[in-house]
C-alpha cells in the first residue's frame, strides 16, 4: 500500500502519528499536495459515514478534524503559488448555522495558490454579513461553504439577501460542500457548486471569464 492509500486508513483509525507520518512520506516522494488533501477528504467522508451509522461519536469526528487540520497546516506551505499578482477577488464564508471550516480553509489555500485575493468571513456567517462584505470589498465572486442539510436554507437566504440588496448582478456565486445536489442547486440557484476544492478553483476561473460553470 502506498503512503497516500494508507493515509486514508490512518485517518479513519484516528491514528494521528501514522497519518502525519504518511503525509511526510508522500510529500518526500513528490506526491502532489492537492492529491494528499483529496485523500484526506476521502478519509473524512468515511469518518462522517461512521458517525451517521452511530459507529463514531462526535468526539471522534472532532478528533478526525484535529488530525486533518494538522495535515492541512503541514501541506499548505507546499502548495506552489503558480501565479503572481491577483487574478480576481473572492469573499468566502461558511453560511449561518454551519461551523464546518476545514473544507473552506482548503478551498482558500488553493484559491490563493492560484492567485486569487481572498477575504475570509469565517464560519456561521449571517446573510447580511455577506451583503456588507460585498459592498465593502467589491469581489468578483462570493463563495459559500455549506455542509449541513439544514444549512441549505441559510445558503438560499444568503443568495436572496444578495439579490434583495441589488448586488446579484455584480457578483458570481459558488457554493462548496457535499450537500449541493441537483435539488439543492435548483433551490439555492448559485452560478456554480462543487464538493471539491480543485474543481472549485477551476469553476471560479470560468466564472471570472464569464463562462457558464
Ligand atoms: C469534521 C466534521 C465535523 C467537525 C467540523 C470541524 C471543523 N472545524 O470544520 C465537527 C465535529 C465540529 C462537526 C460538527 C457537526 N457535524 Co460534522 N462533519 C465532519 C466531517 C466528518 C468532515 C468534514 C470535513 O472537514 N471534510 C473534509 C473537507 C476537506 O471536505 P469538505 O468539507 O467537503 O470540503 C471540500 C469541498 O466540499 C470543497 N469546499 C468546501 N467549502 C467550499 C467553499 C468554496 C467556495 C469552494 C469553491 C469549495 C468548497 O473543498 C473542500 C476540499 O476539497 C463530515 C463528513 C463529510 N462527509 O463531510 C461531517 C458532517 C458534515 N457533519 C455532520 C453533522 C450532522 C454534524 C453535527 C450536526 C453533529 C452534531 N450532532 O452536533 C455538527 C454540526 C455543527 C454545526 N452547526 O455546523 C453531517 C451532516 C449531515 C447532513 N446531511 O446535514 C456530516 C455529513 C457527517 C454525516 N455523514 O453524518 N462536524
Amino acid at each position: 500500500m502506498s503512503s497516500v492509500e494508507s493515509l486514508v486508513e490512518a485517518i479513519v483509525d484516528l491514528d494521528e502519528q501514522a497519518a502525519l507520518g504518511r503525509v511526510g512520506e508522500a510529500l518526500e516522494a513528490g506526491v502532489d499536495p492537492v492529491e494528499i488533501l483529496e485523500r484526506c477528504r476521502q478519509g473524512m467522508s468515511i469518518v462522517g459515514e461512521r458517525f451517521e451509522k452511530g459507529e463514531f461519536f462526535l468526539s471522534e469526528m472532532i478528533m478526525a478534524a484535529e488530525i486533518f487540520t494538522q495535515i492541512a497546516d503541514s501541506v499548505r506551505p507546499q502548495l506552489k503559488r503558480s501565479v503572481t499578482g491577483n487574478v480576481g477577488k473572492i469573499v468566502i464564508g461558511t453560511v449561518e448555522g454551519d461551523v464546518h471550516d476545514i473544507g473552506k480553509n482548503i478551498a482558500i489555500a488553493l484559491l490563493e495558490a492560484e492567485g486569487f485575493e481572498v477575504v475570509d468571513l469565517g464560519v456561521d456567517v449571517p446573510p447580511n454579513k455577506f451583503v456588507e462584505a460585498i459592498k465593502e470589498h467589491e469581489p468578483d465572486i462570493v463563495g459559500m461553504s455549506s455542509l449541513l442539510t439544514v444549512a441549505i436554507e441559510s445558503t438560499k437566504q444568503t443568495v436572496d439577501a444578495i439579490t434583495e440588496a441589488g448586488l446579484r448582478d455584480r457578483v458570481r456565486i459558488i457554493v462548496g460542500g457535499g450537500r449541493m445536489d441537483e435539488h439543492a442547486r435548483d433551490y439555492v440557484k448559485p452560478d456554480a457548486a462543487t464538493d471539491n476544492a480543485a474543481t472549485g478553483v477551476r469553476l471560479c476561473k470560468q466564472l471570472l471569464r464569464g463562462a457558464e460553470a
